[in-house]
């Protein structure tokens, strides 16, 4: 695969028709991509990271309906657990602005900051792991943070930005065993991104009618 032009989470909205003020949030129509320049074998994709052991990308809600695509494919490789998520199924995005993390996201420049989304997609063991054991339906909820660009924490290099770009995700089955959770607290009850360390993360609005 090419290398990921900079823009890999992207994130639209339908509804722009009016501005956003301090801390409001949207339900809307998102576009969400992510990625980054780390090839990850296990999905042939290029990558965002959470440290040596953790990647994930792709995209959820590429369209303009919820139904488009079924929301999209977002992968998360945990190399510690040898375990690969696959979201397949998006019920539901929430847009939003948030001023008390950081500004809106830049580029492109969209009122937003942060996407939210859940819905359902599968689990299953990798490199050898038997664990869990075939494939297994699972939910998931994440939430993105493009804070800046690049996003990751090269960011703090001369020129690079402050802030930078933040991921939780939670994917737990029906009897509500958690495979996954990438949490500050390791507590899922309460949604804690983590700061990336590899790629990117990126909001933009969608230009659906
Ligand atoms: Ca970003
Ligand atoms: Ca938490």
């Amino acid at each position: 695969m090419k290398r990921l032009a900079i823009p890999v989470i992207v994130l639209g909205v339908i509804l722009l028709s009016t501005g956003i003020a301090l801390g409001c949030v949207w339900n809307a129509g998102c576009w969400l991509t992510g990625g980054g320049l780390k090839l990850e074998p296990a999905v042939n994709m290029r990558l965002a990271e959470r440290g040596a052991k953790q990647t994930f990308g792709g995209n959820i809600y590429p369209g303009c309906s919820p139904e488009a695509g079924a929301g999209g494919q977002w992968n998360h490789v945990d190399h510690y657990q040898k375990i690969h998520f696959q979201g397949w199924t998006v019920q539901e995005v929430n847009c939003g602005y948030d001023g008390s993390i950081g500004p809106s996201s830049t580029s492109p420049d969209t009122p937003f900051n942060f996407i939210e989304a859940r819905g359902t997609g599968t689990i299953k063991g990798i490199q050898g792991n038997k664990f869990p054991e075939g494939t297994v339906n699972v939910n998931f909820f994440l939430r993105a943070e493009d804070l800046n660009e690049p996003g990751n924490q090269k960011a703090n290099a001369a020129n690079g930005g402050v802030l930078i770009d933040r991921y939780y995700l939670h994917v737990w089955d029906s009897d509500g065993l958690t495979y996954l959770l990438i949490d500050t607290d390791n507590a899922a009850g309460t949604v804690d991104p983590v700061t990336i360390t590899g790629g990117n993360l990126q909001l933009h609005v969608s230009s659906c009618p």
